[in-house]
């Protein structure tokens, strides 16, 4: 079975979003089997953007990141990462698909209130940055 890395951000855990975030994963159809409530510091996550290095908004980034709490989830089903992208909407919230988590909740593209992995293979990547295995429930 697929797992997605999925990451509420700091803007939505502030404005008490996490849980309307986490039904509307399960809403369409997957499982969640681990979270944690996490403050990120900069060095994880330096290394979870670290495909962004160097871009123009990597500092802001990496201070918006580590600016409160964050929740780490894993979300399983079949197709789980295409699900929970799809469930989040595009990276902008302005041109998101109505309906989706970051047109509905995101504030900009920076602020976009979730973190969906981008393939099977990141989502490993990302799996294995946030959890041990005994954290991941069958
Ligand atoms: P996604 O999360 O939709 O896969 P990525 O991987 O392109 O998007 O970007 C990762 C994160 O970097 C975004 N969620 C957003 O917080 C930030 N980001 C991406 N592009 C920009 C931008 N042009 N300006 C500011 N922040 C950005």
């Amino acid at each position: 079975m697929e797992k997605a890395l999925v990451l509420i951000k700091p803007d939505a855990t502030q404005r008490n979003l996490t849980g309307a975030i986490i039904n509307r994963l399960e809403q369409a159809g997957l499982r969640l089997v681990a979270i944690k409530m996490i403050h990120l510091d900069k060095a994880l996550a330096r290394h979870h953007y670290d495909i962004h290095q160097g871009k123009p908004f990597f500092n802001d980034l990496i201070d918006y990141i580590t600016s409160g709490s964050t929740v780490a989830a894993i979300f399983e089903g079949e197709k789980a990462v295409e699900i929970s992208r799809k469930t989040a909407g595009a990276t902008d919230p302005a041109k998101a698909e109505t309906g989706t988590i970051r047109a509905d909740f995101g504030l900009d593209v920076q602020r976009n209130s979730i973190h969906a992995s981008d393939s099977p293979e990141t989502a490993l990547k990302e799996i294995r940055l946030f959890f041990n295995e005994n954290e991941i429930f069958a």
